[in-house]
């Protein structure tokens, strides 16, 4: 497997997943401060212009976070990353989508770059705050689903690799993180497979 992705992007979700996986799997940077998402050789790839993208072993490409981790999970299902069965399945995927759909690209992405969206300066103040309020929110209920639970869906799954990466640009975003989030991120990175994604090309 090969997985196309950009330091610091949400893509090292995907770098969690496929480390506690452990198959073998390669990494290509596509780093999107310079834009490589957008050269030719990368689009000939992947037509979207977005990591992060999974390269499978028959040759075919995954896009989008919530389906390459939905297939990771049920391709590898010795690393217990979603329990079996349909309802674990959709709450998972309500989780993830909840974080990428919502909280990262209405939220994180707006309080991050309102500059791609509009050039008033003023305007991209009031897009940094709504994005802000979003993620905001979104920390808030996170913080009560880990209030009682060490995991997002009691033990570790694919919902923590979406979770942890969306954290982890907290600052960057402007939003802190409680004591409860703050003990969550200290458990994610004790997680060996947590700390090998980090020490790489995290
Ligand atoms: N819906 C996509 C979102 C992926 C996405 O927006 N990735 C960002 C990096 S965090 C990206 O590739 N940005 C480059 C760009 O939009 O040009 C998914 O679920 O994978």
């Amino acid at each position: 497997m090969i997985l196309f992705h950009s330091p610091g992007a949400c893509s090292l979700g995907i770098r969690l997943i496929l480390e506690e996986i452990g198959q073998p799997y390669a990494t290509r940077i596509i780093d999107v401060k310079t834009g490589a998402q957008r050269h030719p050789d990368y689009l000939r790839i992947n037509p979207k212009g977005k990591v992060p993208a999974l390269l499978r072993p028959d040759g075919t490409l995954l896009t989008e976070f919530p389906a390459i981790a939905l297939w990771l999970a049920r391709s590898f299902p010795q690393a217990g990353l979603l329990p079996e069965g349909l309802e674990a399945e959709v709450r998972a995927l309500e989780l993830i989508d909840q974080i990428v759909a919502t909280l990262h690209m209405r939220g994180a992405t707006l309080a991050m770059l309102p500059q791609k969206f509009v050039s008033d300066p003023g305007a991209q103040t009031e897009l940094r705050l709504h994005g802000q309020t979003v993620v905001q929110a979104g920390y808030e209920a996170l913080a009560v689903r880990l209030a009682g639970a060490d995991y997002i869906m009691g033990d570790y799954s694919i919902a923590d690799a979406a979770a942890f990466y969306l954290l982890n640009w907290h600052a960057r975003i402007g939003v802190e993180l409680n004591d409860t989030l703050q003990g969550y991120m200290q458990r994610m990175m004790e997680r060996p497979a947590v700390a090998r994604a980090l020490a790489t090309t995290g």
